[in-house]
């Protein structure tokens, strides 16, 4: 059996477990057993065949877990994985991906219910036969209805930076294939959209053939869908994302890459736009009607210049007015100079002040602002104004010569139900930066959301509103609220709002960065960073941006710090 195939089974496995309630030091073990076989360079049945070594010679794998690769490599599955299945139908594996669900709830509805399918689960909610169980309610029936139809809507969609992990690994590895030349990804990987459904690589040269057969080789791929002359498919990882590899001849690769890059919606328009003009297009070329000559294909600038187009960058490319409007000149990574909403130990994030401060300056940001939570969010630990106050204090200390950096005195303040802010005046005075959010009471009516929204507006010491719509990717659908007429609001009165980078957000999302924009916003870029790691998340924040079509005059954090802090002169 392939790694990646036992590594599926004990990750599911871990699942049911906690399903079950079992012991939270064994389920964990599983998962670390899980990710470690999944990276393992070597096949473990080539250990187990090596009578000089063991399994628990590998870090992360403890005699426990060697028997149950040895029970697995004998006869497909373990004990307690079949005693699980036994208690537990597949479905609630599903199950566990619902929002609003978590494993207790899931057994009860099993146990008492017997609830063995989706189906079943959204019969009982609108039957209103989950209330009445221990601690279940009419609310707990929406909720569970409304991460059914999240989960239907989701399902077999990946986040951005896992698509981003897996491209970067198979890219490198398939152009280390001899006789490779170029490999790149495209689909809306390449148009940076939020999520992916799979996975679009593309690759040329002498050896291009050779990279399908080894990228279905590879210790990651689960299952080869196909395997053929020039094209191969397959699943890979635990989570089972689909990737599709092309081979190309050179001469075709910049129609091919146009091709695959899509949106099929672009791509439309982009053909009608070819006939007009007497040509036809497809994934070979830019051909003439008339005599079927070829007149663009090696790249892909080279067919949008021949049906008088400038190059439509891939983010831009949705149908969305590119092929009528002029291109602006997007905003780059490289534009970016501050982050100003990240996370400390004060609250809920991992890492101290000085940490997250060194990390940003080795990415090359010039300021940060520390936006540590408010005290409404009590279980993430929030301030309340006598911290806020010390903390600004001692920010006011730093030396920032010092530190390399420029840090900025901040509070991610909660936005209260009625428009109020978090904290008094006095307290969010003292602070360089204050991003307002909102964590609570969320599904307000969309009146009550847009007057909590136009009353938080008032406020003088807000600068941005954090992660505008509330969304989380693949888990919870936008808030509710007459978006238009906060966005003018907050152009009117000088407030920003923010792009969350963090990829399970990506907040605002193009098309109402589009709308905002139109209205005179203005936008700031953060990771909203809980971990140092995740300041490189930013990438995807300028990706989004450029979905938007920013450039870098949209974006307040492009500045220099003087300018920056000069900028909110009201
Ligand atoms: P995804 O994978 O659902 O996130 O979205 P895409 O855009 O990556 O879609 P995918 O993987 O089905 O196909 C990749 C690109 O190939 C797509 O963006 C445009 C092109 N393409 C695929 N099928 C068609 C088609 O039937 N017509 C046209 N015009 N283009 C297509
Ligand atoms: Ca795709
Ligand atoms: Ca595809
Ligand atoms: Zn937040």
């Amino acid at each position: 059996m392939e790694n990646i195939e036992i590594a599926k089974l004990l990750s599911e496995t871990a699942d049911l477990m906690e399903i079950a309630a079992e012991d939270g030091f064994r389920i964990r073990s599983y998962r670390n057993a899980a990710a470690v076989i999944e990276g393992y360079g070597e096949r473990l049945a080539s250990v187990r065949a090596d009578p000089a070594r063991k399994l628990t010679d590998i870090p992360g794998i403890g005699k426990g877990i060697a028997g149950v690769i040895d029970e697995i490599e004998t006869r497909g599955s373990f004990d307690r994985r079949d005693e699980l299945l036994e208690r537990y139908p597949p479905t609630a594996l599903e199950m566990l991906h619902i929002q609003g669900l978590g494993p207790k709830t899931i057994a009860l509805l099993i146990e008492e219910l017997r609830i063995t399918t989706l189906d079943d689960l959204e019969r009982a909610c609108k039957e209103q036969r989950i209330r009445g169980l221990r601690r279940l309610g009419a609310k707990h029936e929406e909720k569970i209805l409304r991460g059914i139809e999240q989960y239907r809507k989701s399902a077999g969609r990946y986040l951005l930076n896992f698509a981003d992990a897996m491209a970067a690994e198979l890219t490198a590895y398939l152009a280390a294939t001899p006789g490779v030349e170029k490999v790149t990804p495209a689909g809306s990987y390449r148009r940076g959209k939020e999520t992916v459904g799979d996975l679009d690589l593309l690759v040329t040269g002498p050896g291009a053939q050779a990279a399908l057969d080894r990228f279905v080789a590879h210790p990651k791929v689960s299952e080869v869908l196909g395997h053929g002359e020039n094209k191969a498919s397959a699943r890979v990882g635990v989570e089972g994302l689909q990737v599709d590899v092309r081979a190309l001849p050179a001469e075709s690769f910049g129609a091919a890459m146009q091709y695959f890059t899509g949106s099929k919606e672009h791509n439309v328009a982009l053909r009608q736009r070819a006939l007009k003009q007497g040509y036809s297009l497809n994934e070979y070329g830019l051909f003439r009607l008339d005599d079927e000559s070829r007149v663009a294909g090696e790249t892909e600038e080279g067919i949008y210049a021949a049906l008088g187009l400038p190059f439509i960058p891939p983010e831009m490319r949705e149908n969305q007015g590119e092929l009528d409007a002029p291109v602006p000149a997007l905003l780059e990574l490289a534009d970016i100079r501050g982050d100003i909403h990240m996370h400390t130990r004060e609250s809920d994030g991992r890492a101290t002040l000085d940490e997250m401060a060194a990390a940003a300056r080795a990415l090359g940001r010039e300021y940060i602002a520390i936006t540590d939570h408010s005290k409404a969010l009590a279980m993430a630990n929030g301030l309340d104004e006598k911290r806020v106050l010390d903390f600004a204090a001692r920010v006011r200390a730093l030396d920032h010569e010092a530190l390399g950096i420029r840090v900025l005195s901040g509070i991610e303040c909660d936005i209260l139900k009625d428009g109020r802010m978090d904290l008094d005046d006095e307290a969010l005075a003292s602070l360089d930066f204050v991003v307002a959010s909102v964590h609570s009471y969320m599904n307000l009516s969309r009146e009550e959301m847009t007057d909590r929204y136009l009353a938080c507006l008032e406020n003088p010491y807000v600068k941005t509103i954090g992660h505008p719509t509330g969304r989380v990717l693949l888990h919870r659908d936008a808030f509710v609220y007459d978006f238009e007429t906060v966005a003018a609001a907050a152009a009117k009165r000088g407030v920003a709002m923010e792009l969350n980078a963090s990829p399970e957000r990506l907040d605002l999302h193009a098309t109402l960065l589009r709308i905002a924009k139109s209205k005179g916003v203005r936008f700031t870029i953060s990771t909203d960073a809980h971990h140092p790691r995740h300041l490189e998340n930013m990438k995807y924040g300028v990706k989004m941006a450029r979905r938007g079509w920013l450039t870098k005059a949209d974006v307040l954090n492009t500045l220099p710090y003087e300018e920056f802090i000069s900028s909110w002169a009201k």
